[in-house]
């Protein structure tokens, strides 16, 4: 598989040599450093973008995520404006609040989170809506075939075939290792594909569309397999 492009991270690009200096510095050059008032993860973020030796690698990596969005802020959303809207080829297009998702039932579903740049978070825990669930009550219609994802930070879109979305360890996830899912991370609502490759689970998730065939998303128009099946993952269970 190519490389991804390193995604923009909103930071302020770090030099290579600011960055050794920083390293070099310890934590008092850390605090100084202007990264540190967004947050260590966004200063990982803005050094990550410009590291092409890996040295980020080298920094400690709270609960061993990266930051990963295409565009350089995002609106922050919640209960009082975030929505969620299903339509395309169903009976009942609908639109959802965070309420009504936090209403139905909630489904765990615990596995290793994989990128393709190579880390990895052993056996986390997602729990939210079935994507399935939220299909059933749409309605899928003729010829409904798969599902297109968009997403609030007005770029990124994702792909699955239905078979694939009706899969239970598929989410529409509020809960990310039992706290509500961060902004960050994609909240308060992102999708959790737990068999594939996380650039499936679009983050800041706002629109779900059946489709008559698979749109690729945006990582898939840059080169990524639209099947995104993790190693050893069973691609045909319920
Ligand atoms: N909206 C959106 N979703 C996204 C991405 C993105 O850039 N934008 N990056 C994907 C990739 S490549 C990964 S590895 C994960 C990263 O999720 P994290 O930022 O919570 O670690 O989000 C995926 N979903
Ligand atoms: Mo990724």
């Amino acid at each position: 598989m190519a490389e991804k492009p390193k995604p923009r991270s909103g930071g302020a690009p770090v030099g290579r040599r600011a960055m050794l200096g920083m390293l070099g510095a310890g934590t008092a050059g850390l605090a100084a450093a202007p990264y540190l008032q967004r947050g260590w993860e966004n200063f990982l973020a803005a050094a990550s973008e410009v590291d092409a030796t890996g040295l980020t690698g080298l920094l400690p990596n709270p609960g061993g995520f990266r930051y990963y969005s295409v565009v350089g802020s995002v609106p922050h959303k919640n209960e009082s404006n975030y929505e969620l809207t299903v339509g395309g080829l169903v009976q009942k297009p609908k639109t959802y609040t965070l309420a009504d998702l936090r209403a139905m039932p909630q489904t765990r579903v615990v596995h290793d989170v994989v990128c393709t740049d190579g880390w990895r978070v052993e056996k986390t825990p997602f729990d939210g809506v079935k994507l399935a669930d939220i299909l059933d009550d749409a309605g899928v219609r003729s010829p409904g075939a798969a599902i297109r994802f968009t997403c609030f930070d007005g770029a990124y879109t994702e792909s699955l075939t239905l078979e694939q979305a009706r899969r239970s360890d598929v989410l529409v996830a509020l809960n990310m290792q039992d706290k509500p899912i961060s902004h960050d991370h994609g909240g308060p609502v992102r999708l959790y594909v737990a068999p594939m490759y996380f650039y499936k689970s679009a983050k800041w998730l706002s629109g779900i569309s059946v489709t008559d065939k698979v749109v690729p998303g945006y990582w898939e128009e840059r080169g990524y397999a639209v099947d995104g099946w993790l190693d050893g993952a069973d691609r045909h269970s319920a």
